[in-house]
């Protein structure tokens, strides 16, 4: 564990073994000091080879060290790859799998190094908010050149080490395995045939220039303030690889290290490394084994050829699964086959799909009105329309004919899953897969677990939601599941803004300033008015006493259900997607507000902000506690991943975190003052309460 020292043939092969990924924790940086060490002290070594043990080199620092003393804690990586630089006897990299961040600063630390094909290699410390802080921008800029350089670590990109190895002048690649398999030994072989070879190179010995500096990193640092204004480190590493061709190795050490102490203590950092840590998080689920057996799932049944079931079919067509897409008319499984040639027609367009493999796609797909691939499929998705009797007489029929052990999945989006698999007598193969619209994009996949769902059910549907590239999360059973039901609470606080005295408009320009990729209003006219309008009509029966504003009931009832009528809470020109503010919008607010004797008045951008995020708060704290939602993170996953949440902001849960939950919970006693609000609602849910009056979090629990 750590490392592994074997010595053969002169040679010390020092292996990184820090599973899941060799991350470049304390314990691992100190053994591999200690190795080196020994390895220089040994008269019987006359060369090093540094690998890693497992699928990969290594991934780097160890984040979760991050904001911790150790992070820091000698010897840190920079001491530990100026040891490796310093070694008396040449060090070898040998590079295979994943060599990223702190993994590669090490590796260009040593003396040569030896890549397998297919070996991602990159700096991506720029996605964690931070730039590579152990040498990454004043070597890398010296082993591939300056433009190469910059747009690695600015993109936090990996490239394949054939591809770096091909670049003309590139010094970080010495010599190409011609295999994985094949990798140490010849990485031996190496070491060997450099054993004596001095002086020893070294990157940081390189030049470093750009002929026309000036220039380019203008032009570099207006290109990123442009792409990225809200992440600073990326501007950052613009300085420090300029810093590179400027300063001395030793003054751009210090530059970098100066930028990269102060970027890691910035609110984007923080947010960034909590989403890296949350995605993953999230991806266990409470009570199932990490290695519990999964359910082969080869063939894949959509029922419901509309939107949703012609966009969730794609997902398994894209890894090359054979999908039977069933309907019970002609027309409706044409509309769903001819929306899915026209999405990956769209893609090829783009040059993103070849036309070969758009073939291979639609050769996997049956479009038909037979039920008999229901006896076949290992994964049924019903994917009707949103009504529990129609989708509980489905799932009879899907039960009729599936064959045992199939997983059943509804794509509801509200609908109670335990009401539905009791309609199966297979209650333990029922799950819900609910993708968001379109199913074949958006990344989040809500994987609801119903009180009899099998452990193995959720182990299988978990890692087949990674394999469709979804960030799946899991969400116990609820009205709304996790997002659609913080949403609700969210659109609720946006109808009163507008009784109280706002726009539309300036409603949606407050959150998308804060950060939203779309504002409440906007994004109704987008997902279409009349979706919530159903959804209030079913609350107005269920839940009378929870009052919502009626304007936008009014607004339907104009029949303006946004762009697809041309006509929402904006105006919109024909074929285009500009919202417009609309004068007939604001007669209609004006004149209720004038019919329920309302007095206008200027509400704050910080009030609309922190109304519409607070209310997601106090929603995603209710769900923690109801246990709805397993983790703070898994809530901020879905906001990020599914409702255009900023990520330089974390979620609204590590938000909240970071704004303070004592403030927090003061602004909605402030909120609840307000005669025209909901007084009942802004009473912080008793987690948030405990955790504010206890100095705790929602990400950090209790601080001790
Ligand atoms: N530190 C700690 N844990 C890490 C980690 C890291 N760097 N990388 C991955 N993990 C954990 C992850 O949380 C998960 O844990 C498990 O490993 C598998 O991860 C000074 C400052 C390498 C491409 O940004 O990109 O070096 O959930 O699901 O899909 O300049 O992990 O199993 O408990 O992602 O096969 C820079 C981040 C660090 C690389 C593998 N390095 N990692 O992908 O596995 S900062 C990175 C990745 C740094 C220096 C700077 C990917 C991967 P668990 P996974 P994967």
């Amino acid at each position: 564990m750590n490392t592994d020292v074997r010595h053969e043939d002169a040679v010390a092969v020092i292996m990184l073994d820090n599973p899941p990924v060799n991350g470049l924790g304390l314990v691992t940086r100190q053994a591999v000091w200690d190795a080196v060490e020994r390895a220089e002290a040994d008269g019987a070594v006359s060369c090093i080879v540094l690998a890693g043990a497992g699928k990969l080199f290594s991934a780097g620092a160890d984040i979760r060290e991050f904001g911790t003393p150790t992070a820091y804690r000698e010897p840190n990586l920079l001491s530990l790859i100026e040891r490796v630089q310093s070694c008396k006897k040449p060090v070898v990299a040998a590079l295979h799998g994943t060599c990223v961040g702190g993994g590669l600063e090490l590796a260009m630390g040593c003396h040569y190094r030896v890549a397998a094909p297919g070996c991602q290699i990159g700096l991506p410390e720029v996605k964690l908010g931070l730039l590579p802080g152990a040498g990454g921008t004043q070597r890398l800029p010296r082993a591939l050149g300056v433009e190469a350089a910059l747009n690695m670590v600015v993109s936090g990109e990996f490239m394949k080490s054939e591809r770096i190895a091909g670049l003309a002048g590139q010094r970080l690649i010495d010599q190409m395995a011609t295999s994985e398999s094949a990798l140490l030994n010849e990485a031996r072989a190496f070491a060997q045939s450099v054993a004596q070879a001095r002086p020893m190179p070294r990157l940081r010995d390189l030049d470093c220039q750009h002929p026309q500096g000036d220039g380019f990193f203008a032009f570099a640092r207006n290109s990123v303030k442009q792409a990225m204004p809200k992440y600073p480190a990326a501007l950052a590493c613009v300085n420090a690889i300029e810093s590179a061709t400027r300063l001395s190795f030793e003054q751009g050490m210090a530059k970098e290290r100066e930028i990269f102490l102060g970027l890691m203590d910035t609110p984007e950092c923080k947010s960034l490394r909590h989403l890296f840590l949350a995605e993953r998080n999230a991806a266990k689920v409470p009570g199932v084994a990490p290695d519990t057996p999964e359910r082969a799932v080869k063939r894949v049944a959509v029922v419901g050829a509309g939107t949703m079931g012609s966009g969730i079919a794609m997902n398994f067509l894209n890894i090359g699964l054979p999908v039977a897409l069933i309907d019970n008319t002609t027309e409706a499984l044409a509309r769903g086959v001819a929306s899915i040639q026209k999405n990956y027609q769209a893609q090829v367009s783009k040059g993103k799909l070849t036309e070969e493999r758009l073939a291979q796609r639609m050769g996997l797909l049956e479009a038909t009105l037979s039920l008999e691939p229901l006896s076949q499929a290992d994964l049924i998705i019903e994917a009707v329309f949103e009504d529990l009797l129609v989708k509980k007489e489905v799932f009879g029929r899907i039960d009729a004919m599936a064959k045992p052990g199939a997983i059943l999945a509804s794509n509801t989006s509200t609908l109670d899953l335990n009401v539905i698999a009791a309609a199966t007598a297979r209650p333990a193969d029922v799950v819900g897969l609910h993708f968001f619209s379109p199913a074949n994009v958006m990344r989040l996949l809500e994987v609801v677990r119903g009180e009899k769902t099998a452990p193995d059910v959720m182990a299988t549907v978990m890692k087949l939601g990674k394999r469709i590239k979804k960030t799946p999360v899991v969400s116990g059973v609820c009205d709304g599941f996790i997002g659609n039901r913080m949403i609700e609470q969210y659109i609720r606080q946006a109808g009163f803004l507008l009784e109280e005295g706002c726009t539309p408009r300036q409603v949606d320009q407050a959150i998308e300033k804060f950060g939203f990729a779309m504002g409440p209003f906007r994004m109704g006219d987008l997902a279409g008015n009349d979706i919530g309008w159903a959804i209030r009509k079913r609350r107005y029966v269920e839940k009378p006493q929870i009052r919502y504003s009626p304007i936008a009931d009014a607004l339907c009832e104009m029949g303006r259900f946004g762009q697809k009528t041309s006509a929402g809470w904006y105006d919109y020109q024909a074929g285009r997607r500009e919202a417009i503010e609309s004068a007939v919008v604001g007669q209609m607010i004006a004149k209720y507000r004038t019919d329920h004797q309302i007095t206008p008045r200027q509400v704050s951008e910080d009030e609309i902000v922190h109304r519409l995020v607070f209310a997601l708060v106090n929603e995603g704290a209710l769900l923690l506690e109801e246990g709805i939602a397993a983790r703070a993170g898994d809530i901020d996953v879905v906001y990020l991943m599914g409702y255009g949440f900023p990520p330089w902001r974390g979620g609204p849960m590590h938000y909240a975190d970071s704004y303070g939950l004592d403030r927090v919970v003061h602004a909605m006693k402030r909120f609840a003052q307000n005669p025209m609000d909901d007084a009942t609602f802004w009473q912080p849910a008793p987690l948030l309460r405990q955790l504010a009056q206890q100095g705790g979090s929602f990400t950090g629990g209790v601080t001790p």
